[in-house]
């Protein structure tokens, strides 16, 4: 099963190698994501409904089970999608939080409902939305790929590859 999204992945990458724009990128100071931009998704067009572009996640530092996940999320459709639901089987828990500003520092927590208008974005991104993995089973390395299920109000289901990148891109 890895093997089989590994070739996809490659795959992919290879096609949009041509659509790779590294001008919105910092690919200075880690060497381990030569990898990385082999595998990496800039665009995915899920389906119909919902383009997925720059998903990636956090790698995990040594003993913490604990990583974000971020992306850029656009709504093909007239109608307003609610994201209600994240799944992964790389953690015991995945959920959607949102970042604020408590007592002027920063805290999270967990949301309800994700909205991405009708033709239009939302973006996951540090200090703001993103998805949080808690209890994750094996440490997230650079340059594997992580398949998160979101799930919309209407049951509907979007698998999404995410990229783990180093910690120093943070
Ligand atoms: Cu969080």
């Amino acid at each position: 099963m890895k093997k089989t999204v590994l070739s996809i992945a490659l795959a992919l990458a290879a096609f949009q190698a041509s659509a790779h724009d590294h001008s919105t990128h910092d690919h200075s100071g880690h060497d381990a994501t030569a990898a990385n931009t082999k595998t990496y998704h800039e665009v995915q067009s899920i389906n119909d409904v919902l383009t997925v572009e720059n998903a990636h996640a956090k790698a995990t530092i040594p003993g913490v089970k604990v990583s974000a996940g971020y992306m850029k999320l656009t709504n093909k459709t007239d109608e307003p999608i609610r994201l209600v639901e994240a799944k992964s089987s790389v953690a015991e828990h995945t959920e959607i939080h949102r970042m604020f500003m408590r007592d002027s520092q920063m805290a999270m927590r967990k949301v309800d409902s994700l909205e991405i208008p009708a033709n239009g974005t939302v973006e996951l991104k540090p200090k703001d939305y993103h998805l949080m993995f808690m209890g994750v089973k094996d440490a997230l390395e650079p340059g594997q790929e992580i398949k998160v299920t979101l799930v919309a109000d209407n049951g509907e289901k979007f698998d999404v590859q995410l990229t783990v990148m180093p910690m120093t891109k943070y």
